[in-house]
């Protein structure tokens, strides 16, 4: 089996869509591929619970339980390799999926699982990386919004584009409206993105 984990901090619904369509389009048979794990760095992160419900092995790794980012990194990594390796063809995932994670990972992170670590980010990358991107497309009048999915370099959200969505931007839109048609784009996009990648490595 190849392994996907998944890392979390909050809702989890592009967990949840990607889970949902590893099932339906039968990632197991197709690519011998599952998502094996979820990790979250909030104990409180509402996307856990799904992934109990499916059955998913989970784990919680508080980050404000460590003195360091790279004592984070270390710890998380270990947990991503004892659970990634769990069953699979190789002692490590396939695949590392962060899914509204919110902590900066240390470039030994990325290196570890350099060309298998993605993301998806709330904005039409290269614009706005970083935090709060809604309210900067809304201050800046930007008409059009999206997501994207990439590749995870040590350069905050400056890897090669994967897959990208466009919404528009309307008129009396606030944060929370456009984030709120931005996600629902986000749900088809990483599935496929993901998809893509396992035809790969096929
Ligand atoms: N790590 C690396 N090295 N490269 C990327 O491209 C990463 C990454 C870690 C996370 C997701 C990202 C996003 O899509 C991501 C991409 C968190 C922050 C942040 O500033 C920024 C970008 C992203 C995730 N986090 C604060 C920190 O100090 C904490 C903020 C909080 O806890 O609310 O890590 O936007
Ligand atoms: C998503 O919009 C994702 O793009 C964004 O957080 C949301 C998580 O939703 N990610 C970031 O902002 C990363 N800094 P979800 O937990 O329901 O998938």
């Amino acid at each position: 089996m190849k392994n996907i984990v998944i890392l979390i901090s909050g809702g989890g619904s592009n967990m949840a869509a990607i889970v949902r369509h590893a099932e339906q389009a039968g990632w197991a048979r197709r690519f011998g591929a599952r998502v094996s794990a979820v990790v979250s760095n909030k104990a409180d992160a509402k996307g856990l619970q799904f992934a109990r419900e499916h059955h998913l092995a989970t784990a919680v790794l508080d980050h404000k339980a460590f003195p360091s980012r790279e004592a984070f990194d270390a710890a998380l990594m270990a947990e991503i390799d004892r659970l990634g390796g769990a069953g699979s063809e190789a002692d490590q995932p396939a695949l590392v999926v962060l899914a509204g994670f919110m902590r900066i990972l240390t470039p030994g992170f990325v290196a570890h699982y350099a060309g298998r670590l993605v993301n998806i980010h709330p904005s039409l990358l290269p614009a706005f990386p970083g935090l709060h991107t809604h309210q900067r497309a809304l201050d800046m009048g930007c008409k059009f919004a999206g997501a994207t999915v990439h590749q995870v370099t040590a350069e905050l959200d400056h890897g090669e584009i994967l897959e990208q969505a466009v919404v528009p931007v309307l008129p009396h839109d606030t944060a929370d409206t456009l984030a709120a048609r931005v996600l629902t784009q986000e749900h088809l996009i990483y599935p496929r993105a993901i998809e893509r990648l396992l035809a790969g490595l096929a």
